[in-house]
């Protein structure tokens, strides 16, 4: 620690006294830094879908903290509540009769899941490497490159160039440090871990780290899990020496740190994994490949996904200065490669996050330091995990969705399990969050849990992934995910007595109280819409598959005794289903969930419900702009499908400063949560190009900061993707390609153009 502060002094000196500064990397799509990670946040993230690494760059001792992506706590459980069956109709009277705090006790008393909250993602532990040369160093950077998606950390000490590069494979599941120094014999640490785990630490001679232990028990569920981490180290030249549970490197040339970390996690049912022999086969394969090897395959697999996409909004001289700098510059007018940066750091991340075979990215994606972090970072599906796939389809990355695809698939059945015991009810649902094991009950009070339309919000991912794709033979493949979602409705949807619609009861607006001292209603808006969209989503699969022709009566019979979208006495969208809007003791809250109809749904939209667009305007104006991360990341996307560049552009600002980005370019809800970055990266490109209503429209909400740029490898709903180019705030070429052919309808302003298309086809327009 003393050797920390003694280095960072040293190097702030050197610094200050204006000795070699640093000059930025070439690559422009890079994060970079002139002193190490003095907090979490300030640490650059690695990640290759499963094993996540934060890098600190400190001088006197490196940090890489770890994360798998399968290391929680607890074990397989179930928390359904048996009680919650016999409750069912009295909570449903109370709130048909407006007792609703006496609904919201009962609730509390007799259908919460035991435990009452989730298990907790966890961390592995650090990696921690001690250089005992740190004194009078210059020149020193450190730097994420996005699209080689390798940290790198570089510093002069005494006229020897020192160099520390960490990336995390995917091809050869090992996270790889790389030492190296440009004169011989000049590379010399010591390498430890430690763990808040039960864990122990003990070296395999001669060069091998060994971490290994069991994960935690949380809330009463034990932990059912065994980990094992291991750094394997090799060097050339110089000489390393094993003592208790340290490595020490000395006088090498260079030094070569392959991580692997695995646990006994097979699937939310099955614990019985060999952590040891997963982990010691990574290192083992890995091992027998060269450093250059290792980075080729590991850039190459990454550039596959992230070069598909480009994005150009211009570039100023603010971009030649550190992130850290830039972001807390409060004059961003003049940085536009600030938002690229953001858009493109954000594709990284889910890319980093979410590989298929992986869990789907939590509230943190994969990185974590902590045994409880915030909201145990689980799967918040009230919004929060959604958001995080928002920009998947849409910035050419549909292979990250794969994860979140794979857990519905588990949902299906944990959640046809709480379908039986709460409801008595066919198919399968989940409530407010889920996490590793897939828990589907109602957790942490009735406020929040009691929501029983998170299931079939996941739904719209799995449509959405066909939309884009077209691929017929997934779509069967997911199809009966969506029927049992729909099936859970059909079973507990009941009448509600004033106007005989059909409504989910209970249920609540995402989190937000009505005036009635509690949240908990009967049929908030967000509920119809979502249930609008997984009926006509089933319908439309249904359709495609020539299948199921009395579900799809049945379904068209249900969506249509559901309560329309209603506009209330201020204008507004009703959020519930009386006008109870401004009587709701948090105006501002940061939930805009009946606005989910605009987006992420089309049913409401500009052209084709202007009356609607309209009210949602309104409630947008009422609710305000300023939120948590994600929450101005929801109202970012919501003001590019109103059309409205200028105020999507400032809400864009406000993300971007440094309450909402840490200085690594994490979102701040605050603590750090990484929807805000996903839901920055899908509203810039709703900025740019959207693809909903039928249409896909070019520009439609371009700010006047964005004069001139281009975005290339977009893509669209009907398997297009598209290049698009503007100069002086006009559309000068749009290029479509067509991956699957079929008809396209094109939109620029009032004008549509309509090419039909064979597959592999190009075509090009200038918005004319
Ligand atoms: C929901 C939000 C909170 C937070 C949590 C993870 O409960 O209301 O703001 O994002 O999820």
């Amino acid at each position: 620690m003393m050797g920390t502060h003694r280095t960072l002094l040293a190097l702030l000196v050197t610094l200050s006294g204006n000795v070699a500064l640093a000059q930025p990397p070439a690559e422009p799509l890079s994060l970079w830094y002139r002193q190490p990670a003095r907090q979490w946040v300030e640490a650059l993230a690695v990640g290759n879908g499963r094993l996540g690494a934060m890098v600190f760059g400190g001088v006197a001792q490196e940090r890489i903290q770890l994360n798998e992506d399968t290391l929680w706590a607890g074990g397989p459980y179930d928390p359904a509540n048996p009680e919650a069956l016999e409750a069912l109709p009295k909570v449903r009277e109370l709130i048909f009769a407006g007792q609703y705090r006496e609904a919201h006790n009962l609730i509390g008393q007799k259908m919460m899941a035991k435990p009452l909250t989730q298990m907790p993602y966890q961390c592995v532990g650090d990696l921690l490497l001690e250089f005992p040369d740190a004194n009078g160093v210059t020149d020193y950077r450190r730097d994420l490159n996005l699209d080689t998606a390798v940290a790198t950390v570089a510093y002069m000490i005494g006229g020897v160039r020192y160099t520390r590069e960490v990336f995390s494979s995917p091809v050869d599941q090992v996270i790889v440090v790389r030492l190296k120094a440009d004169k011989p014999g000049k590379v010399t640490f010591t390498a430890g871990m430690k763990t808040p785990q039960k864990a122990s630490v003990t070296v395999e001679s001669p060069n091998t780290l060994v971490m290994q232990g069991v994960n935690g028990a949380s809330r009463g569920i034990a932990g059912a899990l065994k980990y094992q981490a291991r750094v394997a180290i090799a060097i050339s030249g110089g000489q390393i020496v094993p003592r208790d549970s340290q490595i020490t490197v000395t006088g090498a040339d260079s030094a070569l740190l392959l991580i692997a970390v695995a646990t006994s996690y097979k699937s939310f049912k099955d614990v019985t994994g060999d952590s040891e022999a997963s982990a010691k086969d990574a290192i083992s394969k890995a091992s027998r490949r060269s450093f250059e090897a290792l980075l080729k395959d590991h850039v190459a697999a990454h550039q596959n996904l992230f070069r598909r996409v480009t994005l150009d909004l211009g570039t100023t001289p603010a971009a030649q200065r550190p992130t850290d700098e830039r972001i807390r510059d409060p004059n961003k007018v003049n940085d536009p490669q600030l938002s690229a940066l953001y858009f493109q750091f954000g594709r990284y991340l889910l890319i980093c996050s979410s590989r298929p075979g992986c869990q789907p990215a939590n509230l943190q994606g994969i990185w974590n330091d902590s045994m409880n972090p915030p909201w145990q970072s689980k799967y918040t599906i009230n919004i929060n995990t959604e958001m995080n796939y928002w920009p998947a389809e849409p910035t050419n990355l549909g292979e990250c969705v794969e994860p979140l695809v794979a857990m519905v698939m588990d949902l299906t059945e944990t959640g046809a399990r709480t379908a039986k015991t709460m409801y008595n009810a066919g198919g399968w649902v989940t409530h407010h969050n889920t996490d590793l094991w897939r828990a589907s009950a109602p957790i942490d009070g009735p406020q929040w849990g009691m929501w029983p339309t998170g299931g079939a919000w996941l739904c719209l991912h799995l449509w959405d992934h066909y939309d884009y794709s077209r691929d017929k033979e997934y779509l069967a493949k997911v199809y009966p995910a969506m029927k049992g979602a729909a099936q859970f409705f059909f079973d507990t949807l009941v009448e509600e007595p004033k106007h005989k619609l059909l409504v989910t009861c209970p249920s609540l607006s995402p989190e937000n109280g009505h005036p009635f001292g509690t949240s908990v209603c009967a049929s908030p808006t967000m509920d119809v819409q979502i249930l609008r969209d997984l009926f006509t989503n089933c319908i439309r699969a249904a359709e495609i598959l020539g299948v199921d022709e009395e579900f799809r009566k049945q379904a068209t019979a249900t969506r249509e005794r559901l309560a329309p979208n209603q506009i209330g006495r201020s204008g507004q969208l009703q959020e519930w289903l009386e006008d109870w809007d401004m009587k709701a003791p948090e105006i501002h809250h940061r939930h805009v969930s009946h606005l989910y109809g605009l987006y992420p749904s089309d049913q409401i939209h500009v052209r084709t419900t202007p009356d609607l667009a309209a009210a949602v305007r309104k409630s947008l104006e009422i609710r305000g702009d300023e939120a948590t991360g994600w929450g101005i990341g929801w109202r970012l996307n919501l003001w590019a499908r109103l059309h409205d560049g200028e105020h999507a552009y400032s809400i864009l600002t406000m993300l971007l400063r440094p309450e909402r980005t840490y200085p690594n370019m994490f979102d701040a809800h605050p603590q750090f949560q990484i929807d805000g970055n996903f839901g920055g990266v899908s509203g810039i490109g709703e900025m740019l190009l959207q693809s909903c209503a039928g249409e896909i429209e070019l520009l439609p909400a371009l700010p006047k900061a964005w004069p001139s740029g281009s975005a290339r490898g977009l893509r669209a709903r009907g398997g297009f993707a598209l290049d698009i180019e503007w100069k002086d705030h006009k559309l000068v070429n749009a290029t479509v390609h067509a991956l699957v052919g079929g008809p396209c309808r094109l939109r620029y302003g009032a004008i549509t153009h309509d090419p039909n298309l064979d597959q592999g086809q190009i075509a090009r327009w200038d918005g004319q």
